[in-house]
């Protein structure tokens, strides 16, 4: 069975270019007076600042595609789909935006020709485009034989993805059976960190603003009945669906006592949360831990989980370290969670990203 990281990403040279050429979020550039000499990468809302150490430090492991190779190779991925990092083309002016994620998804694709079998990807979308230039890049997608569905993040057209304008998009993507795999970026506002918020590092967005932002942004589908109006727009979750499968309970219990959407005829005839996590929702692995997936296996069931490591972030911190504790910490989980069952296991591992992203064996 082979190994499948399906939740790993990249920034392309044609990206790599555009995050060199600006000094506001997101941009790469070196500070002359920081302790560590090289570029930085800046790309998160809160950590443009000194205090945050203006971002982390951006190498090779993030823009060239040998490095990608060489790390699957030290932990035994055959194959990766990569994927574009945040925040993807979200903050690109609308009129260059649909020109710039054609040559992004054009260099991803000839990045996994020129590694045949190896490499598979989720395209990008220009969200800041017309809805009509998102549907064409859709469209164009599927002529390209590496893409296997698009990559996300929460903000869709500029105000979340309950946006009813989203539903020409959600339309092509279901008609063209294109996953979405859906990804955070921009975490809770700052306030909820608190003063000291800088004293702890990335730890508080990262480990909690991250979730959180995936679980509301998937809670929000729901609500505004996503799902009813699209019946087989498939999403892979990242991050084990946030914290969608340990608060699927809640939600739906606050739905049944909700006497505003009572009033509004909005609890009978709906699809549950349990319902579109067992079939429009797929999770990948990369929650750290075994008990976290147990919950994601309970919830959408071992064949519809897969292994993902998050390249190239979570680097280990002793430079000389060559496993990386962020891709192990994922495998044991696997092997942990599932027990002796190494039939679930291996089709965690890699069996079910082959499956439903369709990867020649
Ligand atoms: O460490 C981080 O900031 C990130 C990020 O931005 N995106 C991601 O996929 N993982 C970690």
């Amino acid at each position: 069975m082979p190994v499948v990281d399906v939740h790993t990403h990249m920034y392309p040279p044609a990206y790599m270019d555009l995050l060199r050429s600006r000094d506001t979020v997101p941009y790469v550039k070196s500070f002359p007076d920081h302790p560590s000499a090289g570029d930085r990468l800046i790309i998160l809302p809160a950590e443009d600042t000194a205090s945050t150490s203006r971002g982390r430090p951006i190498g090779k492991e993030y823009y060239d595609v040998k490095e990608k190779l060489a790390f699957m190779d030290t932990h035994d991925i055959d194959v990766s789909v990569i994927s574009l990092a945040n925040p993807w083309l979200d903050w690109l002016p609308p009129d260059s935006a649909a020109e710039t994620a054609r040559r992004v998804n054009d260099d991803v694709e000839r990045m996994c020709a020129e590694h045949e079998g190896r490499l598979y990807a989720f395209g990008t979308l220009p969200l800041s485009a017309s809805v009509e230039h998102v549907v064409e890049e859709i469209e164009r997608l599927t002529t390209l034989p590496h893409m296997r569905g698009i990559v996300m993040g929460t903000s869709g057209l500029g105000s979340g993805l309950d946006d009813p304008a989203l539903d020409p998009i959600y339309a092509a993507l279901e008609k063209e059976k294109q996953l979405i795999f859906l990804h955070p970026h921009y975490g809770l506002p700052n306030a909820v960190y608190g003063e000291r918020a800088s004293d702890y590092g990335h730890v508080l967005p990262l480990a909690l603003g991250f979730p959180l932002e995936t679980t509301i942004a998937v809670t929000r589908m729901l609500l505004s009945g996503v799902w009813d109006r699209f019946p087989e727009l498939n999403v892979l979750v990242a991050h084990s669906g946030g914290t969608l499968p340990f608060l699927a309970g809640r939600i739906e219990s606050c739905i049944a006592h909700d006497a505003h959407l009572k009033k509004e005829g909005k609890i009978t005839n709906r699809r549950s949360v349990w319902d579109i996590l067992r079939k429009n929702v797929y999770l990948d692995a990369v929650i750290y831990a075994d008990v976290g997936l147990k919950a994601a296996i309970d919830a959408s069931g071992a064949d519809r989980l897969m292994f993902g490591t998050d390249h190239p972030f979570f680097p280990p911190l002793d430079e000389n370290a060559v496993e990386w504790e962020s891709v192990t910490l994922n495998s044991k989980a696997v092997k942990s969670a599932l027990g002796g069952n190494k039939e679930a296991a291996d089709a965690i591992m890699g069996g079910n990203a082959a499956r439903i992203l369709r990867l020649p064996s």
